[in-house]
């Protein structure tokens, strides 16, 4: 019972205890195989599946459910272009000048560098918005909460739905991002977080040879 009359009941499905076993390590498996991927064939992405993997990111928990997030899609040729050419001349700064030693060491094993011709031959870039506010039909602003927080997870549950879809994505943050704001046109209360760069491996991709660190290292029992 609740005390919030306007509250509807849960929808909610038990599974027996073998199912949701056999479910969890399916889980496990299916994200275990995803990897990040630089080189990208520019095949289509089929219609209606980036659509759906939004719509998964939109079902997100986020703070008192202000949804603070908006997702653009890129697919334009001249868009993607213009979005490689303002990264890049980002990069070349990050690589030659602002990052540190450590930092650079750190990103040797990725064999990453200032050349970004993936935000071209991938079909779809996904840049994601944070929204610090939202601003109502109205005009009103309305304050959000936990925007980091909430953000992350609906990029959490983005890169998992294509993942779940088949498709293959890279989580690619040039710094700044402010560029990203003027070439899509978005307004000022919405940040830049991140871009997600979104199609099929090419047939000569290749990735690191990354290990994940083993249960006992990252889960704690008390
Ligand atoms: N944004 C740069 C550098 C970079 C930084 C981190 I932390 C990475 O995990 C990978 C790359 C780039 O995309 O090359």
């Amino acid at each position: 019972m609740s005390d919030h009359p306007e509250h509807v009941p849960l929808v909610f499905e038990r599974l027996d205890a073998q199912e949701m076993q056999r479910v969890a390590q399916a889980v496990y498996t299916r994200m275990d195989q995803r990897r990040t991927v630089r080189d990208f064939s520019s095949d289509p992405i089929p219609d209606g599946v980036i659509e759906h993997a939004i719509r998964t990111a939109g079902s997100a928990p986020s703070g008192a459910h202000m949804q603070p997030w908006h997702f653009v899609v890129v697919q334009d040729s001249d868009v993607k272009r213009r979005i490689r050419e303002a990264a890049e001349a980002e990069e070349r700064e990050l690589y030659a000048h602002r990052a540190s030693d450590e930092w650079l060491d750190a990103l040797a094993p990725l064999g990453t560098d200032a050349n970004k011709p993936f935000l071209e031959t991938a079909p779809a870039l996904i840049a994601v918005f944070l929204k610090k506010f939202s601003v109502d039909a109205d005009g009103t602003k309305r304050k959000n909460y936990y925007t980091a927080e909430s953000v992350g997870i609906a990029t959490g549950f983005l890169i998992a739905a294509l993942h779940q879809s088949g498709l293959a994505a890279l989580t690619h943050t040039p710094s700044p991002m402010k560029f990203l704001t003027d070439i899509l046109g978005r307004p000022a209360h919405e940040r830049p977080f991140l871009l997600l760069v979104c199609g099929y491996p090419a047939d000569s991709a290749t990735v690191p040879p990354l290990t994940r660190l083993p249960l006992d290292d990252i889960m704690t029992r008390v």
